[in-house]
Parts: C-alpha cells; sequence; structure tokens
C-alpha cells in the first residue's frame, strides 16, 4: 500500500455526499486536500472539521465545474505549494428528473450533459498534463451502475455515465507509456443528496428511492476509492461496480416490506 501523506488530492462535489467522504478517507491519511464544489459554506465547515480532526490542510475551489473558463483559470492559477496534483478525483454529478426521453426536459439535460461529462473533461484537461509532466498521477472518475445499464427513465443520466466510461477506457489507453493510473469507481445505490437534487428538492419522493433497502453509504464508496489509490505503483484497478447486497442490477432491488 502507498502512503498518501502529503499527496495533493483534487475532490470535485466534495460538499455532500460520496466527495465529501472521500475527503474525510484521504484527510485520515494525511493527503493535501482540494475541495471543489459551488457551495463554499458546505466547503468551508468540511474543512474547518478535518482541519480540527486531522491538522491537514485544505484549499477551497468554489467552483461550477461545468464552466470551462473558470476551471482553467481556478486551476492555472492554484499556489505553487497546491499546484503539483497527485491525485484527481472527478465525483461532481447529479442527475434531474426521471422523465420518458420524448417528454424530457432540455434543461435537465444540458445540466447533466455539461456537468458529468464536460465538467469532467475539463478537469481532467487541465490537470493531467501536470501529471504526465512530473510523472506521477491518479485519476478516479465516478461512473455509475447507471454506465452499464439504461432504466427507464435513465435515459440521459444514464448517457451520461456512459460516457464516463468511455472517457475513463479512453483516458486509459492515452496514458499508456505514462505512469499516470486512471479508474473508474461505477456505484449502484447509494444514499446521499443524490436523489433529492433528481426530484428537484422532493424529499419525500427521494426517500422512497432507498425505502425498505439498505443502500450503500457514502463512507462505503470512499472506502473503494481508497483502496484503489493506494495500491502499488504498477497496479491499476481499471473499473470497479459495486452495489448494495439488496441490489442486483439498476432496476432489480430487494425491499423489506
Ligand atoms: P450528492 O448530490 O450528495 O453530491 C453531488 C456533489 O456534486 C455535490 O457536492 C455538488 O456540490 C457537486 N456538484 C454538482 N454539480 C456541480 C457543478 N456544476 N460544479 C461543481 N460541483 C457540482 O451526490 P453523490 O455524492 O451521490 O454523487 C457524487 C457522484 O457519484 C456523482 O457523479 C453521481 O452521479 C455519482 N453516483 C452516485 C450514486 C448514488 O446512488 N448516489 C450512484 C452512482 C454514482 P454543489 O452543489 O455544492 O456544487
Ligand atoms: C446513480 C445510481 O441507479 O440511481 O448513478 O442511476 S442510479
Amino acid at each position: 500500500m502507498i502512503s498518501l501523506k502529503n499527496q495533493i488530492v483534487v475532490i470535485t462535489g466534495a460538499s455532500s455526499g460520496i466527495g465529501s467522504a472521500c475527503a474525510r478517507v484521504f484527510a485520515g491519511a494525511g493527503a493535501k486536500l482540494i475541495l471543489v464544489a459551488r457551495r463554499l459554506d458546505r466547503l468551508q465547515q468540511l474543512a474547518d472539521e478535518l482541519s480540527k480532526e486531522f491538522s491537514i490542510e485544505t484549499y477551497l475551489l468554489q467552483l461550477d465545474v461545468s464552466d470551462r473558463h473558470a476551471v482553467e483559470s481556478s486551476i492555472i492559477s492554484l499556489p505553487p505549494a497546491w499546484s503539483a496534483i497527485d491525485i484527481l478525483i472527478n465525483n461532481a454529478g447529479l442527475s434531474r428528473g426521471l422523465d420518458k426521453l420524448h417528454e424530457g426536459d432540455w434543461q435537465n439535460w444540458e445540466e447533466m450533459i455539461d456537468t458529468n461529462i464536460k465538467g469532467l473533461l475539463y478537469l481532467t484537461r487541465y490537470i493531467v498534463p501536470g501529471m504526465v509532466t512530473r510523472g506521477r498521477g491518479h485519476v478516479v472518475n465516478l461512473g455509475s451502475i447507471a454506465g452499464h445499464q439504461t432504466y427507464p427513465g435513465g435515459n440521459v443520466y444514464c448517457a451520461t455515465k456512459a460516457a464516463v466510461k468511455a472517457i475513463s477506457e479512453g483516458l486509459k489507453q492515452d496514458l499508456l507509456g505514462t505512469p499516470i493510473r486512471v479508474t473508474s469507481v461505477d456505484p449502484g445505490m447509494v444514499e446521499t443528496e443524490f436523489s433529492e437534487v433528481r426530484f428537484h428538492g422532493d424529499r419525500e419522493r427521494a426517500k422512497k428511492v432507498y425505502q425498505g433497502v439498505q443502500p450503500l453509504t457514502p463512507e462505503d464508496v470512499a472506502d473503494v476509492i481508497f483502496f484503489c489509490t493506494t495500491r502499488s505503483p504498477h497496479v491499476n484497478i481499471n473499473e470497479v461496480i459495486l452495489m448494495p447486497v439488496d441490489q442486483a442490477s439498476a432496476t432489480l432491488v430487494h425491499r423489506q416490506t
């Protein structure tokens, strides 16, 4: 297992769910964290907790990952002490709606495509060249079971996660001959703010998604990401699919009644 002490780790979508859980796990290992999200108050609160509990350094980036110019200027203007990024966790993402495609809302589509695909591409494009120059680095992309199996109403969200799968495979191929590692971590059902965001703040509808099921926790996913990033440098874990014991596919879920 390699040490993450003082490694610089960028976590997008660190203000909630899987991203926040990753921040805790990597902080516990002594990493220096660049925390990215739009909600700065949440990042600040997390950073305060982490610096008290683990005495680690954090750098906060209030950033919309779908804004290419903002991503470019944020990465270019990182202070020298923060610019040699070792690990990029492309986690920021969201689903919007569960409408049939022919009845769908184009604003929902654009938000998902802009965040889940373009945002991930922008971070990758502006961070990976430095990794190649320094001869070290690891990119972890948050895919999903939704990138492997399309489910009714999932249409565009599933397409964005299928894109993440293709981008992860493509990046791995393009980085062949360098020591940079690429991993796609593809969870099934994880209880976070994900469903609340999907249903535009409808908490009751969001709660029903997890009713009668023991879903994964964000910590379960962070644990897998930590495992992938701490293997010996010659080992690349390309793809991990994890789901709750109560889930067998994107649509087949066992619920206690
Ligand atoms: P949450 O809604 O809890 O967290 C999503 C995070 O993404 C938030 O921190 C949010 O921060 C950030 N984010 C969203 N849009 C943007 C943006 N434009 N710019 C910057 N940050 C953004 O959901 P999860 O933790 O569940 O989701 C994390 C990832 O895991 C996503 O990519 C999701 O698709 C994936 N995933 C989730 C599963 C689940 O069942 N929960 C299963 C499989 C994959 P803020 O709003 O402050 O910007
Ligand atoms: C999130 C999991 O199955 O709700 O990617 O799409 S699912």
